[in-house]
């Protein structure tokens, strides 16, 4: 689809006229970012409406989390029409950046939300038929503001700016029934954008309704009346994204989402796959079901359930969905696998429960070893075993998760079924995270080898050649993109950064895994050893931190507010902050991580091995052309594969040695033994920092005591991660070190969502 400016123009104006009673003149930011949205929107319903028509088998990938960011400019850039918008608002004196103040759709955590995004862009774009589920909570996740260097959240209302890309489908409305509520689920429809391509799919999300018009005086007197509890309740389902990333929280609001999700989205199917004559039996010919984690599992007896109240058998049922679902796996930390209370799920939804304790009965019927194969044991449900139990596949997200998940996590049921389990290494959109957020260099790399990569990541292979001679506008561009953001962090944190520091960046969700204790440690070790004189000629940088801490969770907020006095102990020193700057920029998002990602030197991706599923950012930094400074874990083991060990910068212990390290392992002997680690470490407290809260104290505890004492091995990696890092930041703007990143960035082909969604409709799917 493409559209002149002039038809672009006529048709803003168009809806200015219609739904706002306003023109170019006089039409506020908020009205024109609908009009331009909107009017996108009616140019391609045609195409979206195709997609939907289609009769070809089609992937519906259920996830609790979509974390969409921003829709204009990405679907403008699909649309081809970001050109055209551009110069239609110039050409009547508006600006299309104004929208930079469009809130990001954040109904997701991190990762695993982003991923659910990136694929559904990839799909759209490789034409695979895949449809998002999800809910469409009120709410996102929390919007993160620093006081006094301590973490404080607030309400994510998302929809401030209106919500054009979405339509609401009332003809879709499904009945979802709990045992002591029922409630409406209506449909959102948004459209998703095949990049250049007429290919529109569908992300449907789910907001849920009172069924009765509210009755307010009903509710008023509050007389036990069962519709008015029932009304006063059903919009809350859908008021809020839970905050949680990788730690699960046993409420049984959320399990109401999960059920209110999947209950939704498998009676909308059904119906509409009825409505076309097929049998249920064959549902597994025009359908599969893609179970993002364990969130959406209670998808599986549900529709046992329903498939049965349609008059089929329960082992006929059963081979269906069998058949239809698929599982992917994120997490191997036992805090994130879901469990639920089996009382508890019998009393919100008992006739699902039945179905979860038939799949148990016919589990034990197996005749299998008890201890290693259950579903419900000691009246806890085991959702992740249900997913296994009842799946066609089982897929890890990058080599070495799913090698874990198959000798680990999960080696009983690998042992049983050995076909199941299969590996689809996660990817991320080059749209989105080069064409969009890095134009100057795309434009470059078009220059050289064309415009076939924006489709075909591996073609950057092709640009391998020309490193030498595009050095310099590599470093050029990369030097625009350091001077952007330096702008946009002064206004908004308040912090000067100097653009010709060497910018080391840490973003993604706090979690004491992924380490950001150990980054803050090695600062604390330069800043002291700087000024102690022990450390002469620091190369001048840049550490930036991004990340939301779930709001529960202790420890992850004691290090935002260590992270910050560190900044502020730094900034303020005049003895250092010539050569060291500390920024931890406040509410992380997508928008944001835009600006940062193609600004990075350094990325770091220093979980303890063995944790991290995969990492995407990391992808995203490797496309933006950075160096990995990163432990062997996720998806950085097949980055090195890519790009060369040698090219990046791979510190600490394997997870091969990580279980045999535990054993023995005493951080306490680390740091007597290490004077500057004890110096980083004792700034927790002794006096250092202020800590009226008693906030650093625990942190520190956490380190030397307790039952397992520095659970993830900072101390232990310390001096391995520092030498690492001093290395390569000592490398930082020789000709040597910009190489690197053009290596990288050259081999990033793998990690294109475009090739991890073409593996799951090929090994998983089977479609196309
Ligand atoms: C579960 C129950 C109740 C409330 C919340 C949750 C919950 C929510 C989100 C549990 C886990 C998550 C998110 C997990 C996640 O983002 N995992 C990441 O997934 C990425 C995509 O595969 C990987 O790259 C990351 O390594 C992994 O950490």
């Amino acid at each position: 689809m493409v559209i002149d400016d002039k038809t672009f123009s006529e048709s803003v104006e168009r809806v200015l006229h219609a739904d706002f009673a306003c023109d170019f003149e006089s039409a506020g930011p908020r009205e024109l970012y609908n009009a331009v949205s909107k009017a996108v929107m009616v140019q391609s319903f045609d195409a979206w409406n195709a997609g939907r028509k289609s009769g070809k088998k089609r992937c519906a990938y259920f996830s609790a989390e979509f974390l969409m960011g921003r829709s204009i400019f990405a679907n403008l850039l699909n649309l081809g029409c970001l050109g055209a918008a551009k110069r239609a608002l110039a050409a009547v004196g508006r600006d299309l950046n104004d929208f930079e103040e469009v809130e990001d759709a954040a109904l997701g955590n991190g990762g695993l939300g982003r991923l659910a995004a990136c694929y559904l862009e990839s799909a759209a774009t490789m034409g695979i038929p895949l449809d998002g589920y999800g809910i469409r909570y009120r709410y996102g996740l929390f919007r993160q503001t620093f006081v006094d260097g301590y973490q404080h959240e607030e309400g994510d209302d998302w929809l401030k700016w209106g919500d054009p890309w979405s339509v609401r489908a009332d003809r879709d409305a499904v009945i979802v029934e709990f045992a002591d509520q029922k409630v409406k689920a209506v449909p959102y429809d948004m459209p998703i954008f095949g990049y250049h391509n007429d290919v529109v799919n569908n992300l449907r999300l789910w907001s849920s309704e009172p069924i009765n018009e509210f009755d307010f005086n009903a509710f008023n007197e509050m007389k036990g009346d069962r519709t008015a509890l029932e009304n006063f309740n059903a919009t809350k389902i859908c008021d809020v994204l839970y905050p949680n990333d990788n730690t699960m929280v046993g409420k049984i609001l959320r399990l109401r989402q999960q059920y209110f999700l999947v209950s939704a989205s498998l009676q909308d199917i059904l119906r509409k796959y009825k409505a076309q004559g097929k049998k249920l039996k064959d549902l597994d010919k025009s359908y599969c079901f893609q179970l993002n984690d364990t969130h959406p599992v209670i998808a599986i007896p549900e529709l046992l359930r329903l498939l049965q109240k349609e008059g089929m058998g329960f082992e006929e049922a059963f081979a269906v969905c069998a058949k239809t679902f698929n599982f992917t796996n994120h997490t191997i930390m036992a805090e994130a696998l879901e469990k639920w209370d089996a009382l508890a799920l019998s009393d919100l939804l008992p006739d699902v429960y039945d179905q979860i304790v038939a799949c148990q009965h016919r589990l034990e019927s197996e005749g299998l070893d008890k201890e290693k194969y259950f579903i419900i044991r000691d009246n806890v449900i085991h959702m992740a075993n249900l997913a296994i139990y009842v799946s066609s596949k089982v897929n890890g997200v990058a080599e070495i998760h799913t090698n874990i998940l198959k000798t680990d996590v999960f080696k009983d049921w690998y042992e049983l079924y050995p076909k199941k389990f299969v590996n689809v290494t996660n990817g991320i959109t080059p749209r989105r995270w080069m064409l969009l957020n890095n134009p100057e260099m795309a434009a470059l790399i078009d220059s050289r080898i064309g415009e076939g990569w924006h489709t075909d990541l591996m073609q950057l292979r092709g640009l391998k050649q020309y490193i030498p001679e595009i050095l310099p506008d590599f470093k050029r561009i990369k030097g625009e993109n350091k001077q952007k953001l330096v702008a946009y962090i002064a206004e908004h944190e308040g912090v000067d950064i100097p653009p010709e520091f060497a910018f080391d960046v840490q973003v993604k969700r706090l979690h004491e895994y992924k380490r950001q204790m150990l980054n803050a440690l090695s600062i604390l070790y330069f800043y002291y050893g700087i000024k102690e004189g022990k450390i002469k000629d620091f190369p001048p940088t840049a550490f930036i931190f991004g990340a939301k801490a779930a709001p529960g969770y202790y420890n992850a907020k004691a290090i935002i507010k260590f992270i910050n006095e560190i900044s502020k102990l730094v900034n303020s020193d005049p003895e250092v902050n010539g050569v060291m700057r500390v920024v931890f920029v406040q509410n992380y998002n997508v928008s944001y991580a835009e600006k940062i990602v193609c600004a990075a030197d350094i990325s770091e991706q220093i979980s303890m091995a063995g944790m991290e599923a995969s990492g995407t950012g990391n992808m995203k930094f490797m496309l933006g052309g950075t160096v990995t400074l990163g432990t062997l874990d996720g998806a950085n083991v097949e980055i090195c594969e890519e790009a060369g060990r040698e090219n990046n910068c791979i510190f600490g212990a394997t997870v091969e040695e990580v279980a045999g390290i535990k054993q023995f392992y005493c951080p306490r002997e680390f740091i007597e033994q290490d004077e500057e680690l004890k110096r980083a470490v004792n700034t927790l407290i002794d006096g250092t920092f202020p800590d009226e809260e008693g906030m650093l104290k625990k942190l520190y505890d956490s380190l030397v005591d307790g039952h397992e004492p520095d659970r993830y091995l900072v101390c232990f990696d310390f001096r391995s991660y520092i030498r690492a890092k001093e290395g390569l930041l000592r490398s930082y703007g020789t000709d040597e070190f910009y190489e690197k990143c053009l290596l990288n960035m050259c081999a990033a082909g793998k990690f294109s969502a475009d090739r991890s969604v073409s593996d799951y409709a090929r090994l998983i799917w089977k479609i196309k």
